[in-house]
């Protein structure tokens, strides 16, 4: 569809473009579509902006991940379409690493999702040269304790042996299972009530493609910053009061609304 770039709504319209090719290409579970329509209700709750609630999330979380020793980016399905580029240059910016990792987990989708991000040349090259790696396809030979769900079958290289994982949008039980093992969880969710959300470290209440390239840029700035420096902005982060924040937010924009 040949979307005009006028179109007041042409971000999200070419979002659920990308979601529903990815659709028809097999790279997205069926459930992915009811997961990306709850997505938008609550970007609309939210003011589809990123607001200072969230960029203090981004900016913790890109503290964690300089932070880190062995950092790993989880994507499923809805990421892949959505964010295929954005997620490899935040990974180059870490240590190259991407771990598939699907709820819906075939070896099709598998396949399919590998062939998605090697027909981009530039992608395909930075794998070839190894400053990219894809984990989870056909090295998923570890399990996650406590977790029954497909997800839980891991690389070794990949998400078990993490210390930081980021997770877009995800369904709940993996977050809890990965902060039972001692890893920290960083995760990007529009629904601020979602297990998810809940139960991670830090939660980046924010859409996917308009928090990552912020993402990438406190990650780049940061590396400039002392480790000291970064510890404090940890600490001071507090994901109760964060999410606290962000059904506050979404109260009082309601609540404005009403009365206008
Ligand atoms: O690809 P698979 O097989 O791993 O399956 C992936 C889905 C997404 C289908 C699976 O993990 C799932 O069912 O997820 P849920 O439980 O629907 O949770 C998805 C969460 O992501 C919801 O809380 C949505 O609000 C949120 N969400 C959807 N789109 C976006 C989003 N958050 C940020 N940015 C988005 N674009």
């Amino acid at each position: 569809m040949d979307i005009p770039k006028s179109h007041p709504r042409y971000k999200s319209l070419l979002n659920r473009e990308k979601i529903v090719e990815a659709l028809d290409r097999g790279i997205l579970a069926k459930a992915g579509l009811i997961a990306h329509g709850r997505g938008e209700t609550f970007d609309y709750l939210i003011g589809e902006r990123t607001t200072d609630i969230a960029l203090r999330a981004i900016k913790t979380a890109a503290a964690i991940l300089v932070l880190a020793e062995n950092p790993v980016i989880s994507v499923n399905g809805n990421t892949v379409a959505l964010a295929r580029e954005e997620i490899v240059k935040l990974a180059e910016e870490l240590n190259g690493k991407i771990e598939v990792n699907l709820f819906y987990r075939s070896e099709e989708r598998l396949r399919k999702i590998k062939e998605f991000f090697e027909e981009n040349p530039v992608i395909r090259e930075k794998i070839k040269s190894g400053r990219i790696k894809i984990l989870g396809i056909e090295d998923a030979n570890k399990q996650i304790p406590n977790l029954e769900s497909a997800r839980g079958r891991v690389s070794q290289e990949g998400i078990y042996s993490a210390d930081v994982i980021l997770v877009p949008l995800e369904d709940g039980d993996r977050t809890e299972a990965l902060v039972k093992m001692g890893k920290k969880v960083i995760s990007i969710d529009l629904n601020p009530l979602s297990r998810t959300a809940q139960q991670s470290t830090v939660t980046i209440v924010d859409e996917l493609t308009r928090c990552l390239p912020l993402l990438r840029k406190y990650v780049r700035d940061y590396k400039n910053l002392d480790r000291e420096e970064l510890q404090r902005i940890v600490k001071e982060f507090d994901n109760k009061e964060n999410l606290k924040n962000m059904l506050n937010h979404i109260c009082n924009r309601l609540k404005n609304l009403q009365s206008t």
